[in-house]
């Protein structure tokens, strides 16, 4: 699909904020592809769909992860969550999306998991350092980001969990495998 014809279906999914988070994971996405040597198209399309259901109603969300028996785990977790699994699958079905590396990129923007390929890795940290982001420590995700894809990863990884246990929220396993699949392999 087209850039522009893909941007505009997203655009109509989102607020004007969520839109101009896009383009900056977009914008980082694309740059981390090329200096990682991974696909700069499949990149662009994963980082402009990544949020588009953001904004769907959770009775909604909660109603395709059962039907389309996705992991039964999530429904226990934050419905923050879901856009991820639920977005890869709206993309397929409604903007015609077949490319399974690009929906998969989608599918675990959010939590991670064991064994990321490199595009799901890139999507994955550009939506954490995207120009628009700005929590503390976000400087040095963009520095290792520079540097090391994996180790950037690990970090964004770390902290996310660090964060979430700061609020005493649950933290879903596939983000912990995660973690845990690149430390030890910095090990
Ligand atoms: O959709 P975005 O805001 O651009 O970013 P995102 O999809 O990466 O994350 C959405 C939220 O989900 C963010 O506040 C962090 C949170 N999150 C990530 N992993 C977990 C999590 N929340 C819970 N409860 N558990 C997790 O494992
Ligand atoms: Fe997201
Ligand atoms: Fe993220
Ligand atoms: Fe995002």
């Amino acid at each position: 699909m087209e850039r522009e014809k893909a941007l505009e279906l997203v655009k109509a999914q989102l607020t004007e904020r969520r839109y101009a988070h896009t383009l900056g994971v977009v914008e980082t996405a694309v740059r981390l592809a090329k200096k990682y040597h991974a696909d700069e198209k499949k990149a662009e399309l994963a980082a402009i769909f990544h949020d588009y259901a953001k904004f769907r109603p959770v009775d909604e969300m909660k109603r395709i992860i059962i039907d389309q028996k996705m992991d039964g785990r999530l429904l226990a977790f934050h419905h923050e969550l879901w856009h991820a699994p639920v977005g890869a699958y709206l993309v397929e079905k409604e903007a015609g999306i077949t490319d399974r590396e690009v929906l998969d990129a989608i599918k675990y923007h959010t939590t991670g998991r064991a064994g990321m390929t490199k595009l799901e890795k890139i999507v994955y940290l550009a939506d954490y350092i995207e120009p628009g982001r700005n929590f503390l420590g976000v400087d040095e995700a963009r520095r290792l980001a520079d540097e090391d894809l994996d180790k950037a990863v690990l970090f964004a990884a770390g902290h996310t969990i660090e964060f979430l246990i700061s609020k005493h929220q649950t933290i879903f396993p596939e983000t912990f495998a995660l973690y845990n699949d690149l430390a030890m392999k910095k090990e």
